[in-house]
């Protein structure tokens, strides 16, 4: 490392010295020398008379103030000094580029054939110098000069003005955004596509045209997105009031990308992964995920780009807030249930463990030394759930109510977190002072419960205490106000009314303190408590259910969440004795009361299948890890590969009874089907481990008709290891070899292959026709899903699997430092893991610190993971 990158905190955050208001940009794009020209209205803000602007791997052609070449700048590392500047002028910059060899992904770059950028959270810099942040925000005027043969179409953001040819075969096309708006929403598509168009009227009557950009030859995989557009269009206006604001919505497709997609004012730039889809190259999930990214970005466009953010930090303002709309979206389209309950997987598994890492972070964090770090679980998804509280807590109209105000006070302008607080308070008429502690702690609370029930008093009394582990980046932890969502249950499964001190109260009860006590009278025999309804804040919960109570709230319960969350708690009573009786030498087993109990599940009639499957799942290794301070790997591979297989045995009959029931002979994407498709399947990664299981396999694999169908047999084969494994991936390789995002699923399956000579198979599989290290969907698939899903290999105690990621991080560090740093969080997390593989995990880590090229975006979490 020449100089060690330094980190920026939020605290020191400064108003800009000038703002730009109008810029004009013209590039002549050519492959390896692409001219940009920028011509931006400069006004000085205070007294300064020097300007300073990013830029990065730029070269710089002219400079120019009101037309005269300037003389009075110098080039620093982070761009370009400009001095003795008068009060308002015209800035003239000419710079070259080179977006052929640019793999990193970010500023302008070609994804196969065509030109494509991405510029949050700082890569506009890399296109041009200005004042790369969000709070300047100005009107852009794009002209694009290109070969019309091979790049017809010429996009940027706003409405198309002009157009028109010129010699060579060049044609240019000239495009205005009248929204002023920050540098990373810029955006520029050049190349061949076919379009799926349709429109949409706003309900105030304005027309907008729709357009999505795809690959040649894919436009039979384009229709889920678009109905998923206009869904959302529909949706925002009903449920936010919120409408569209151009004449025109534009998505393309691209296949080298290094996130899921990117809200660019009017021109979505999205990974292919999720646009792309058809009954044939596609699962439901992918349906899915395409519905939800489509909905996010669209949502951006008033959370995130009307109102945007001032600085970085507060990247949770419109990325908490977007995550808490797409969900909303999806819950109000599809299972409300299932939705809930996959995203709290993802918060109790890998945003609890982000918590627990060295990187972990407030939602808004303090400090960062490369933002794109900072695109996390924890911004995102905690975010998200902080946002979910403001709702528990003032219900659906305090909280649109909030909205409104929040977003007349800030439209045209960027805002901050405490700006969205305030607009709550505001139009809610509360004091959220407590509250405001969630954007400022980290770490996970973790909140203990008491019970104790006094027949002769027939008061029931609730002691809840919280407590915050101290986390990596923070020592001292307060208590937080916490919205705790419960009911009471009597035997017959009637719910009691909560009544204290003589009064009726809600079932959220505020938790504020560290320790708080909740009398309810009038209760004539001791209850079951549901407690944490809904997963009603973002916490851990420690309370002593016995089986009886659990498997009592499984069928009793009013909320199918409280039903899916007592099952889960009676899996994990059980996953943690089990690895407790395999360590001391003891053999694993569940008891036929707690299989009873799923298999009530499995036959309930009124349960939705989607449902059933769920409770079906058990937890992933991941998550389990994350109930440990120090985790035992393999015993926790061992206890769930074990509970499988008990629960497969024991259930055969059942099991085997829906998964022929359920069989569907038309495809269709409803939510009905999906359900009935996922339990179906979630069966048959249960008789997988049966004697039946590889004829079961291989059938539904000969039969399918539709893709998830076909993946859930190769899948079930892959964890069982069946033997038709090899013949299905086989006959999946060379019937798709062609296509790198149908592979994509192959891929995952080699990486996450429990095969002892797996290593082996993924160093053979980066040489297929498909894979490149330089595609980060093919990437993810293969490496990450060996990372990710992978856990007996990957830390094997040999430190094969160690070895081989170090290896391919610092490959990928040159290549593309942002989809490395990705990569690397499982290696981060060091510090579960005994002495043998922490030792193993420091080698790797000290290796990439030692490199002299180290990349920023590695260099933070690396040294954050070898200092703690
Ligand atoms: N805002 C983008 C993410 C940008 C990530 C930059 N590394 C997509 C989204 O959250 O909608
Ligand atoms: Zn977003």
């Amino acid at each position: 490392m020449a100089q060690a990158p330094q980190a920026k905190y939020r605290k020191d955050y400064q108003s800009p010295s000038h703002t730009i208001t109008d810029i004009d940009l013209t590039f002549e794009l050519h492959d390896s020398a692409t001219i940009v020209t920028a011509i931006s209205q400069v006004k000085q803000l205070n007294e300064s008379t020097t300007l300073e602007l990013d830029g990065d791997g730029l070269t710089l052609k002219s400079l120019l103030v009101d037309q005269q070449q300037w003389n009075h700048f110098e080039t620093t590392d982070s761009g370009l000094k400009i001095t003795e500047l008068p009060q308002q002028f015209t800035l003239t910059v000419v710079t070259e580029i080179d977006p052929q060899a640019n793999t990193a992904l970010e500023g302008l770059y070609k994804s196969d054939g065509a030109y494509c950028t991405q510029c949050e959270a700082e890569g506009f810099r890399r296109i041009t110098y200005f004042l790369d942040r969000p709070d300047v925000l100005a009107k852009y005027t794009t002209t694009v000069i290109a070969d019309k043969a091979q790049y017809p179409y010429l996009l940027s953001n706003g409405n198309r003005v002009e157009q028109g040819e010129m010699t060579e075969g060049r044609h240019w096309v000239k495009w205005h955004d009248p929204h002023p708006k920050p540098s990373y929403l810029f955006a520029l598509v050049a190349g061949d596509f076919d379009v799926f168009r349709d429109q949409y009227q706003t309900r105030s009557g304005r027309n907008v045209a729709l357009e999505i950009f795809v690959d040649k030859g894919n436009l039979d995989r384009a229709n889920h997105a678009m109905v998923s557009l206009i869904n959302s269009m529909k949706w925002d206006e009903e449920r936010f009031g919120l409408e569209y604001d151009l004449d025109i919505y534009m998505i393309v497709a691209v296949d080298f990308f290094n996130m899921g997609a990117m809200e660019n004012k009017g021109l979505n730039v999205f990974n292919s992964k999720f646009v792309l889809a058809n009954d044939q190259t596609a699962t439901d999930t992918d349906y899915l995920g395409i519905e939800a990214v489509i909905g996010h970005e669209y949502f951006h466009n008033w959370t995130g780009n009307r109102v945007t953010c001032r600085d970085w930090f507060q990247l949770s303002l419109k990325e908490g807030l977007t995550v808490f709309r797409d969900q909303e979206f999806s819950s109000d389209l599809g299972s409300r249930a299932v939705n809930r309950i996959n995203n709290v997987r993802i918060i109790r598994g890998p945003q609890f463990a982000e918590d627990a890492s060295p990187m972990s972070h407030p939602i808004r964090p303090e400090q960062v030394i490369e933002m794109n770090n900072f695109y996390t679980l924890t911004v995102y998804e905690k975010g998200s759930e902080v946002i979910r509280m403001y709702h528990t807590l003032l219900g659906e109209e305090g909280f649109q109510k909030g909205m409104q105000l929040y977003v007349e006070r800030h439209d045209g302008t960027a805002a901050t977190c405490e700006d969205f607080v305030k607009a709550m308070e505001d139009a809610n008429g509360v004091d959220l002072s407590q509250f405001r502690l969630w954007y400022s702690q980290s770490g996970t609370p973790t909140l203990n419960v008491e019970t104790e029930f006094d027949p002769q008093a027939q008061t029931y009394t609730l002691t809840v205490a919280q407590s915050t582990e101290a986390t990596h980046d923070q020592k001292e932890k307060l208590p937080l106000h916490i919205p705790f969502d419960i009911e009471l249950y009597n035997a017959d499964g009637s719910v009691l009314e909560l009544r204290c001190n003589g009064e009726k109260v809600s079932n959220v009860l505020d938790i504020t303190q560290e320790k708080q006590s909740f009398v309810f009278e009038g209760v004539m025999e001791k209850p079951v408590p549901s407690l944490l309804r809904e997963f009603s804040a973002p916490v851990k919960l420690e309370y002593d259910y016995s089986d009886e109570e659990l498997t009592f709230l499984m069928v009793h319960a009013r909320n199918e969440f409280a039903r899916w969350d007592a099952g889960q708690m009676l899996l994990a009573k059980y996953i943690r004795s089990n690895v407790e009786a395999l360590q001391s030498g003891n053999d694993v087993s569940l008891p036929a009361s707690v299989v009873d109990a799923f298999r009530g599940v499995l036959l309930s009639e009124e349960l939705e299948p989607a449902f059933i499957a769920e409770v079906l799942s058990l937890p992933s290794h991941n998550e389990v890890s994350g109930w440990y301070k120090t985790v035992d790997v393999d015993a926790v591979a061992q206890v769930l590969k074990a509970l499988k297989v008990q629960l497969a045995m024991e259930l055969t009959d059942e099991l085997a009874a829906i998964y022929h029931s359920l069989q569907q002979t038309e495809y269709t994407i409803d939510h009905a089907a999906i359900g009935k498709r996922a339990l179906r399947n979630t069966a048959l990664s249960y008789l997988a481990h049966t004697e039946q299981g590889n004829q079961l396999a291989e059938q539904q694999y000969q039969r399918a008709n539709n893709m998830t169908d076909t993946i859930a047999a190769m899948s079930a084969a892959n964890q069982a290891q069946l033997a038709c494994r090899e013949t299905l991936m086989a006959d999946y390789s060379q019937k798709w070899k062609h296509d790198g995002l149908v592979m994509d699923k192959w891929f995952a399956l080699q990486g996450s292959n429990p095969a002892e000579n797996v290593l082996d198979v993924i160093k053979q599989t980066m040489q297929h026709e498909a894979f490149s290290l330089k595609n980060p969907n093919r990437t993810r698939s293969l490496i990450g899903s060996f990372l990710n899903a992978n856990p007996v290999h990957f830390h094997a105690i040999d430190g094969s699997g160690y070895r081989f990621a170090g290896e391919i991080l610092r490959e990928l560090n040159s290549v593309n430092p942002q989809v490395a740093s990705r990569l690397i969080d499982p290696l981060l997390k060091l510090g579960k893991y005994d002495q043998t593989r922490q030792g193993l995990i420091k080698i790797e880590l000290e290796k990439l610190r030692a490199m002299d090229n180290l990349a920023k975006d590695l260099f933070e979490k690396v040294t954050k993971a070898l200092e703690s």
